[in-house]
This record gives structure tokens, C-alpha cells and sequence, in this order.
């Protein structure tokens, strides 16, 4: 390495000297991103990076946070992420964190109402009241904010996708609780393009998923002032394996693009800008994660500015609800993920968020508990309370190094957001399929770190409780409760209702308001055209909400016209070995083992990845993909959403070897067994193997043992030992045939 950086001479004698035989160039690093972190900072480095005006408080550019004052007047909100089963429960479990000093919501709805399906439909068997609540009307909208008065309350919705219904369906049930619109306080999150990029829950194309932006941001500015109209989000980039100046960048130039969208929607850039909201993720890197939400700050009141010359210095202003990684918390030795999570808020306090969830230790193996969501709300808690670090604005502010860290990840970031701007913005970027790539390759950059213990995870490939350090299981101690919740039941009960509903409802009221959000879908709009409550999508999905339409049937109009989304799946290639090392040992012999398997058969061994159900986490089955095939697998990647029935035709058609469920939404209690029910029907149960991988609890395996699945791995399962084992057992049952 060369050593170009600024270190005093004086420093550097007596480092080489401390150092005896280690190369000094050793404790020079870099970042994922190529940013150089020094051993030492001088005053050099602080004089070269920021200005004065740049260490005031809450001024422009902001870096330091959007107020004065801070923490030091008002604390961060504490507004943990929940919601499971059905809305009574949902609600009993935000009261009770409410009286317990949660300080905001934050709804998690099922995967069936983000796909804009009804409990009722076929095919989300497997979805409903599991990763969230069930919400299929205004009716369960009630009930989950039943005693929880809507005018001082803010609550977060996370709904992108069904935004049109679940938003509409909110305001008519603070409406029936006497609220009106204009009182209403929160944010929903409503950023469509990171969907397309990586969390997998639009329903439309991007085409007319960006007008109902439009529509939502034109509606809100105009009745609902004090409601951030969308939370644009670099979180969901990260847990898909983003760089931090790739989360940071992708999330900056999304917002440029939603401002493009609010003024093509007919609105100023300062009635849409000051209710923009953001969301970051915040990882383990810590200096990296403070400098990362100061940079952020500094990027966007400078584009914002340069580019649209707001009026009101509301429009410049980051403000930001952060998230605890979900990613760098692990399966094994479980407990370790209350430490990791406590530094990760650290890192979002000391970067000056707004509002913070901090994830519970059991992350990795399902949703959180009773016991595991105290413990996250009270690391909050403490540090709000117990430790100071709210009596100082930016307390890193001026420090030699977080000035420069600070500054040379605004650099980096400010080329990749001019790249994109380059390309006609981020929706034309998206439409190359640019960002995804880049998220995906880093992804699968740091898996094979992990592998090859490049990057420690205490634990995991370093540490390790268990006896055998490749087994990806945990030891006794570590079993920790789940919380299980009775999908059948969540069901019944909603569908109950649903026909309950759809007896008492005007049915005509119901055909007139779906036809009119037809018509509106429809109809050509022109650019800048001036709000109308009547021919705005917002506006008439309210009125549908307040007839008792349900968010299947307004979902379903919109997509009679606009039709339903489907993304292609691509894998990245050789980034795998390329940075575990093609002649690691643990990469060739796998690969001879292959050989020998085509040898043998004639064939390379065939393996189809699949997602079943609503759920479009599909981060780790990405990464399995690249990864198997670098290792000389024929890997087959199915589409997102599907029945098990689709597999299993897709399994015939394909003609493999083993299909690979992969499950991070809690569906596989319903989807596998369905799956291998699917598989026999095509009598080929007997020679196709079964395994499955994600967030899937130990108490769950034996279950899916019995029902004849071959293998379970669970996160942080190393992938060269997860394909020997495949190999072992595909060898073995070809044996048998
Ligand atoms: C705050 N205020 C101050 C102040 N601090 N005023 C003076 N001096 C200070 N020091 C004021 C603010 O200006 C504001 O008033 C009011 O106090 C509330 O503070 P806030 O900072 O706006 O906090 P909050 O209401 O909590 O809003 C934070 C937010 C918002 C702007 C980031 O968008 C938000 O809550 N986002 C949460 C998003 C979320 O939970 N997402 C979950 C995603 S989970 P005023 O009048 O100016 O408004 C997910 C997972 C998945 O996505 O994939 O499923
Ligand atoms: N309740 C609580 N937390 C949840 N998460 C996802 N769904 C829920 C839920 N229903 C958290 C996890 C996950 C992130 C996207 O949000 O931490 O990683």
C-alpha cells in the first residue's frame, strides 16, 4: 500500500519503531468502500475537510442535525417496528410498549396486505399474520388503533406496494375516531424505487407506482401538513448487502427523483421537500456509520439547493429514523446480538436520528417476543436515560477523523449519485438494472469474506460456542423462545370478517368507488396538473375505504389496468470466488467434488432456488445462487412469489436435483410441506431433495425433517459446507435409487 496519507513524520518514526517487524502499511485500512481509514488524525486533516459554517448547529448544510439543539431539548423517538398475527393482538402489544416508554409506532403489516392480496386469497396461504399484522380493511385498521388517539400519536406505516388502501383506510379510521386529517402526525414509508431495487413488495410497474407517489405526496401536502408523505430508504439497500456509499447515494438520489415526481404532480419543491423523511440502516462499521448520516445531511441540502432552489430551509433539512442491522445480527450464540445492537444505536444517536428501532437479539430465528422486544426498547431507554449522550449536539463534530470520514464518504457518494443523475435519474438507472448489481455483487463480496473469515463474526466464524465449528447449529444453551403464531387461525378469523364485512356493505357504493379509481387509472394525467380531491388516487381511495371496499379489491382494480409487476432474476457471477479465492481449499475441493458428480452422471448437479408466498427477502437466496454456481452447480433462480404447486411444475420442467426453499418471512410451517404434498403429486418426492435455508427456528426442524425436507441451514451457514453437504446427501440418494 502506498502511504500517501497525511500522518506527521515525528508519529510515523515512533509507529515503525512500536511496530518492530510488522509492516507499517498494516495499520493503514480501508473501508468497503475504498475510503482509507489512518491510525491518526491531525489538525491537517479537519482544516482540509470542513469549513467553519460547516461546524455550526442546525444551519445549512446541516451536518451537524437539523436542530439547534438537538437531543439536549428532545430525545430521539423511540418507535419500534411490530406487528404480528391480528389486529387486536397487534394493538394490546403497541399499548403496553406505549406505557412502557415506547415513544412512537411503527406498523409491520403482513405480507399478503403489502402485496395488496386479502387474508381470503389463494395465494397467501402461507402469509397472513405472520412477518406483520393482517389489515384487510378499515374495520381491522380500527381495531388496531382502538384507544390510541390518532391526533397525538405518530405512527409509522411501513407499506409500499398497497400504499393507495393502507393509507386511505388509516385516515378513515382516525376520521371514525373523530381525528381529522390535518391533526394526523407520522410517516409513511411509501418509496416504491428501493422495492424495485431490492425489498421485492411493489405490486404495479414502476410507471404507475411512481404516480401514486405523486398522487399521495400532492394529497398529503394539501390535507395533511404535518404527515410525512415518504420514509426513502437506504435501510432496506444495506440489509441487501449495499456498501455504505452505495446506501448512502442510492437513498440521496431516490429522493431527488421523488422531488422530480412531486413536481411533475403539480407541487413546489417546498411543498413536497420539508415532509420528506429518510431511513438508514446502521451497521457494525462504527465511525463509518456516524460519518455516513452527517454526509448524508450535507449531501442532500447541497443537491437540493443546487437543483431546485427551494425557499424554505425546511427543504434542505435530512431528517431520518434510523434501523439496528438486522443483518449483522446472527443465529448462533444469540445473545451477542444485544451488544452488536447497542453499538449499532450508539452509532445512529451519536449520528444524530430522529428516530431509532433497535432490533431484538432473537433477529435471526423469528419475530420478536414479549421479553426480546423489552430488551431492544430498553437499550433505547438506557441510553437516552442512564448515559448522557444526549446532553451534546453532534458530540463528533469536530473531531479530526469523523470531519474527514465525513467528507471523503460525501465524496464517494457524490460520484455515484452524479453517475445516476447522469443517467436520467434514478428510475432510469433502476431500469438497467445498475443498482441492483451493484448491491448484489457487494453482498456477495461479503459473504465470501465471511467464508473465508476475512471479516470476523464472533460466533460465527470465529469463536465459536458450538463443538463443531462448521455446523451452522447452535448449542443447547442457545435455545431461545419463538414466538409462534397460529396462521390457520389468523385465517379464519380474518376471513370472518371479511364476509362479515362484505354482507353489510352498499354494493353499489363499492362498484361506484372501485369503477372511479379505474376510470382515474386510466385516464391520461398531464404533468403539473393542479390538485383535484376528485381525480387524485388518494383522495378516491379514501372514499373506497370508507364504503368497506378491502384493500384486495381496490388493489385488484388498480391492477385490472395497470397489471402486476414481474421482475426478472438474474444472478452475479464469479464475484463469489473472486473474493474468497479461487484456490482456497475449501473452494477447490468442492469443486472437484462437482467434477467428480458430472463425471459420474453425466450432468452437473441441478439445484432451483425458490421463494414461495409474499415473501421477497431474497438477499440470502442471491447470494446461495452466485455462490453454488461459482462452485460449479447448475443453479436455476425462481421467480419471486410463488405457489408450491409452481415449483414443483417448475422442479419437473427443470428437471433437477434438489430445490433450495428459501424463507425469511416465517412461511415455512405451511409453504414447505405444501411444497413436498405438490412434489409427490409428480411422484417425485423420492428423487428430488428438499432443503431450506433462512430465518428458520431450531424448534421448527424436526418438523420439517419429518415432513421429508433433507437439509436446514440456518443464517451464517458457511456456503462451501452448506454444498458438501447437498453433494453428501445427493449422492447418497442416488445411490439408493
Ligand atoms: C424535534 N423537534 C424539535 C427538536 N427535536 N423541535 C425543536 N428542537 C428540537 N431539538 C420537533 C420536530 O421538528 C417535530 O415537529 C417534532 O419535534 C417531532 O420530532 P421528529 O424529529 O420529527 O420525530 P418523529 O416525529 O419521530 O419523526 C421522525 C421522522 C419520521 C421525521 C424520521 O419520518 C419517522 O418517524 N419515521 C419513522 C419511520 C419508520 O419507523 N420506519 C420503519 C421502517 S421498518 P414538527 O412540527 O417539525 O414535525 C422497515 C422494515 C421492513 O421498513 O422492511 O419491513
Ligand atoms: N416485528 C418486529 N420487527 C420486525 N422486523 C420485520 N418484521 C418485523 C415485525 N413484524 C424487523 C427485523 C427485520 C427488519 C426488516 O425489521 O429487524 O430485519
Amino acid at each position: 500500500m502506498r502511504l500517501a496519507s497525511n500522518v506527521p513524520e515525528s508519529w510515523l518514526k515512533l509507529a515503525k519503531k512500536e511496530l518492530r517487524d510488522t509492516p507499517i502499511e498494516t495499520i493503514f485500512r480501508k473501508t468497503e468502500d475504498g475510503i482509507e481509514v489512518k491510525p491518526v488524525y491531525t489538525s491537517q486533516d479537519l482544516a482540509s475537510n470542513v469549513t467553519e459554517e460547516e461546524l455550526s448547529c442546525g444551519t445549512f448544510p446541516y451536518t451537524r442535525g437539523p436542530h439547534a439543539t438537538m437531543y439536549t431539548h428532545r430525545p430521539w423517538t423511540v418507535r419500534q417496528y411490530a406487528g404480528f398475527s391480528t389486529a387486536q393482538e397487534s394493538n394490546q402489544f403497541y399499548k403496553k410498549a406505549l406505557s412502557k416508554g415506547q415513544m412512537g409506532l411503527s406498523v409491520a403489516f403482513d405480507l399478503a396486505t403489502h402485496r395488496g392480496y386479502d387474508s381470503d386469497h389463494d395465494r397467501v396461504k402461507g402469509d397472513v399474520g405472520m412477518a406483520g399484522v393482517a389489515i384487510d380493511s378499515v374495520e381491522d385498521m380500527k381495531i388496531l388503533f382502538d384507544g390510541i388517539p390518532l391526533d397525538k400519536m405518530s405512527v409509522s406505516m411501513t407499506m409500499n406496494g398497497a400504499v393507495l388502501p393502507v393509507l386511505a383506510m388509516y385516515v378513515v379510521a382516525a376520521e371514525e375516531q373523530g381525528v381529522k386529517q390535518e391533526l394526523l402526525t407520522g410517516t409513511i414509508q411509501n418509496d416504491i424505487l428501493k422495492e424495485f431495487m431490492v425489498r421485492n413488495t411493489y405490486i404495479y410497474p414502476p410507471e404507475p407506482s411512481m404516480r401514486i407517489i405523486g398522487d399521495i405526496m400532492s394529497y398529503t401536502s394539501n390535507n395533511m401538513p404535518k404527515y410525512n408523505s415518504i420514509s426513502i430508504s437506504g435501510y432496506h439497500l444495506q440489509e441487501a448487502g449495499a456498501s455504505t456509499a452505495l446506501e448512502l447515494a442510492f437513498t440521496i438520489a431516490d429522493g431527488l427523483e421523488y422531488v422530480r415526481c412531486g413536481v411533475k404532480a403539480g407541487c413546489t419543491v417546498d411543498q413536497v421537500a420539508p415532509r420528506f423523511s429518510f431511513f438508514f440502516g446502521i451497521g457494525m462499521n462504527f465511525y463509518v456509520e456516524v460519518a455516513k448520516l452527517r454526509a448524508a445531511r450535507r449531501l442532500w441540502a447541497h443537491y437540493i439547493k443546487n437543483k431546485f432552489t427551494p425557499k424554505s430551509d425546511k427543504s434542505l433539512m435530512l431528517r431520518t429514523h434510523c434501523q439496528t442491522s438486522g443483518y449483522s445480527l446472527t443465529e448462533q450464540d444469540p445473545y451477542n446480538n444485544i451488544i452488536r445492537t447497542t453499538i449499532e444505536a450508539m452509532a445512529a444517536a451519536m449520528g444524530g436520528t430522529q428516530s431509532l428501532h433497535t432490533n431484538s437479539f432473537d433477529e435471526a430465528i423469528g419475530l420478536p417476543t414479549e421479553f426480546s422486544s423489552r430488551l431492544a426498547r430498553n437499550t433505547q431507554l438506557i441510553l437516552q436515560e442512564e448515559t448522557g449522550i444526549t446532553h451534546v449536539v453532534d458530540p463528533w463534530g469536530g473531531s479530526y477523523m469523523m470531519e474527514k470520514l465525513t467528507n471523503d464518504l460525501y465524496q464517494v457518494a457524490d460520484q455515484i449519485i452524479q453517475e445516476v443523475e447522469q443517467m436520467g435519474g434514478m428510475t432510469k438507472a433502476i431500469e438497467t438494472g445498475m443498482p441492483k448489481n451493484k448491491i448484489e455483487e457487494a453482498a456477495t463480496r461479503k459473504q465470501a469474506k465471511i467464508d473465508s473469515r476475512a471479516e470476523v463474526i464472533v460466533g460465527v466464524n470465529k469463536y465459536q460456542v458450538a463443538s463443531n465449528p462448521s455446523s451452522s447449529t447452535s448449542s443447547n444453551d442457545d435455545q431461545v423462545e419463538v414466538l409462534q403464531i397460529d396462521n390457520q387461525k389468523v385465517r379464519n378469523g380474518q376471513i370472518e370478517l371479511l364476509n362479515r364485512i362484505r354482507e353489510t356493505r352498499s354494493e353499489e357504493q363499492v362498484a361506484e368507488c372501485l369503477t372511479a379509481l379505474q376510470n382515474e387509472a386510466t385516464r391520461q394525467r398531464s404533468d403539473n396538473e393542479p390538485f383535484n380531491a376528485d381525480t387524485n388516487l388518494m383522495g378516491l381511495a379514501i372514499r373506497a375505504a370508507r364504503a368497506r371496499c378491502t384493500v384486495g379489491e381496490i388493489s385488484y382494480a388498480l391492477e385490472q389496468v395497470w397489471g402486476r409487476h414481474s421482475p426478472n432474476s438474474q444472478v452475479v457471477s464469479g464475484a463469489y470466488i473472486g473474493a474468497y479465492g479461487q484456490d482456497h481449499s475449501d473452494i477447490s475441493s468442492v469443486r472437484e467434488r462437482v467434477n467428480a458428480f458430472a463425471d459420474k452422471h453425466g450432468r452437473r448437479p441441478r439445484i432451483l432456488v425458490c421463494k414461495m408466498g409474499q415473501d421477497g427477502h431474497d438477499r440470502g437466496a442471491k447470494v446461495i445462487s452466485s455462490g453454488f454456481a461459482d462452485l460449479g452447480f447448475d443453479v436455476d433462480v425462481g421467480p419471486l412469489f410463488q405457489t408450491p404447486k409452481e415449483v414443483a411444475r417448475q422442479a419437473v420442467d427443470n428437471d433437477v436435483h434438489v430445490v433450495g426453499v428459501s424463507s425469511q418471512a416465517a412461511g415455512h410451517k405451511t409453504l414447505i410441506p405444501a411444497l413436498i404434498e405438490e412434489l409427490s403429486k409428480q411422484e417425485l418426492h423420492k428423487n428430488v431433495l428438499v432443503i431450506a435455508g433462512g430465518v428458520i427456528p431450531q424448534q421448527d426442524y424436526e418438523m420439517l425433517y419429518q415432513t421429508g425436507v433433507s437439509l436446514v441451514f440456518g443464517p451464517g451457514t458457511k456456503i462451501p459446507s452448506a454444498a458438501n453437504s447437498v453433494l453428501e446427501c445427493l449422492e447418497k440418494r442416488l445411490q439408493e435409487a
